[in-house]
């Protein structure tokens, strides 16, 4: 039997994977009939109340002939992520993979015609990235009996069982069936289903693949770890495993209009600051009908890789602060013989206060000949940093203990 343990093993060497929010929502794009919606893209079924039949014939119009299931992986490879979380299926009921469950699918119902998780599948195991799948498990806007669509179909008249037994669970077993090996399974928003049904879905993934990981949003607390809220990040670190599923701009599924992106800069310190505090950061991607990655999320990720081919040993395998102060320069992480000082806010002297053991010696993470000069007397700790900051988005100072 694989335990939780054992299947966290990759996940937490991981830290950084890529969230991919990709349906027919990519379509109208934030826009319905000629009126903007605000909110998330993915969203708009929901947000302008639009009936079963009116949005099931976007499927006529999706031809993602721009979809490259490498460059994609690719994209993620070199900003330094280790897995792929992409919506199987999202609340629009909508399969992105061939299912036999289901005609309402990309091969079935759009003149594409062709399963883009198969090459993402091939083109995941030739990079060494681990291939997670988003599935909605509760809500279905297509689905009679699944939560959320009370615009056409009436509450009081739901099944939810049904939906469970005969779609969610089906296509779960297609995914961990038709795809080889499966990193995990990521469900979200549990509104509707029950204790025993979270447990029996877990219990289901974990039977069909013992190594696959379940997330949290199974419900009802029954995943392999813990998910905050959407871009939120805990005040401190707990000890429960966890991960901060985010968005580069305001949206996760793809809207023309949304162009409030946070730099790299930002990015880089909210995923160090993740780390700091034990968790894993699942960064969002919302790629177009045609299938394009937009180009400021190309750029931010780009540049994402550069910081994390210099400075990704603060980040693989790095777990939170071990000390009990929260520096107001910056964040740490840590390795069991180091601490990482993630100075973002860069001062000539920056002090740690909570040291349990002798500092060996200093350097900057980017260039180890560049040694950092400290005074330690016992638990307090002085160090004193070049006068302007190596690297302008984050530059890590190493502290190698006793
Ligand atoms: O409703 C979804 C939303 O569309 C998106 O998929 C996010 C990602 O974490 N999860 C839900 C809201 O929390």
């Amino acid at each position: 039997m694989v335990t939780t343990e054992e299947r966290l093993q990759w996940w937490r060497q991981a830290r950084f994977g890529m969230f991919i929010h990709w349906g027919l929502y990519a379509i109208p794009a934030g826009i319905w009939k000629g009126k903007e919606y605000d909110g998330i893209g993915e969203w708009i079924m929901h947000h302008a109340q639009i009936p079963v039949k009116e949005y099931e014939k976007l499927a006529r119009e999706f031809n993602p002939v721009n979809f490259n299931a490498d460059n994609w992986v690719r994209l993620a490879d070199k900003a330094g992520m280790k897995y792929l979380t992409i919506t199987a299926k999202h609340h629009d009921g909508f399969a992105m993979y061939d299912s036999e469950v289901s005609d309402y699918n990309i091969v079935d119902a759009t003149p594409f015609k062709k399963d883009p998780m198969k090459e993402l599948a091939r083109a995941c195991k030739e990079a060494g990235i681990k291939l997670c799948f988003y599935y909605s498990q509760d809500q279905d806007w297509h689905h009679p009996d699944a939560s959320g669509n009370d615009w056409d179909f009436d509450p009081e008249e739901k099944n939810f069982e049904n939906y469970f037994e005969n779609k969610v669970k089906p296509q779960v077993r297609e995914l961990l069936t038709n795809y080889g090996p499966i990193g995990m399974i990521w469900f979200d928003t549990p509104i509707s289903i029950s204790e025993e049904q979270s447990e029996e879905l877990t219990e289901f993934v974990h039977e069909l693949q013992p190594d696959c990981l379940v997330n949290g949003r199974v419900g009802h607390d029954k995943g392999d770890y813990g998910n905050m809220g959407d871009n939120q990040i805990p005040e401190n670190g707990g000890h429960r495993d966890w991960e901060t599923p985010a968005t580069m701009n305001d949206t996760w599924g793809y809207k023309t209009t949304d162009e409030n992106w946070k730099s790299t800069r930002t990015l880089i310190h909210l995923l160090a600051d993740i780390v700091s505090k034990g968790g894993n950061y699942l960064l969002n991607v919302g790629p177009t009908a045609e299938g394009i990655i937009p180009h400021p999320s190309i750029e931010r990720l780009a540049d994402m890789g550069e910081w994390m081919k210099v400075n990704g040993a603060s980040i693989y395998g790095a777990t939170a602060n071990p000390l009990g102060e929260n520096p107001d320069w910056g964040v740490i992480t840590a390795k069991p013989d180091r601490l990482y000082l993630h100075v973002f806010d860069w001062k000539e002297k920056i002090q740690l206060s909570e040291l349990e053991k002798s500092i060996k010696q200093s350097y900057l993470l980017a260039d180890n000949r560049q040694k950092i000069q400290f005074k330690q007397k016992e638990s307090k700790a002085e160090f004193s940093l070049p006068k302007k900051a190596p690297d302008q988005k984050n530059s890590v100072i190493v502290v190698e203990l006793e």
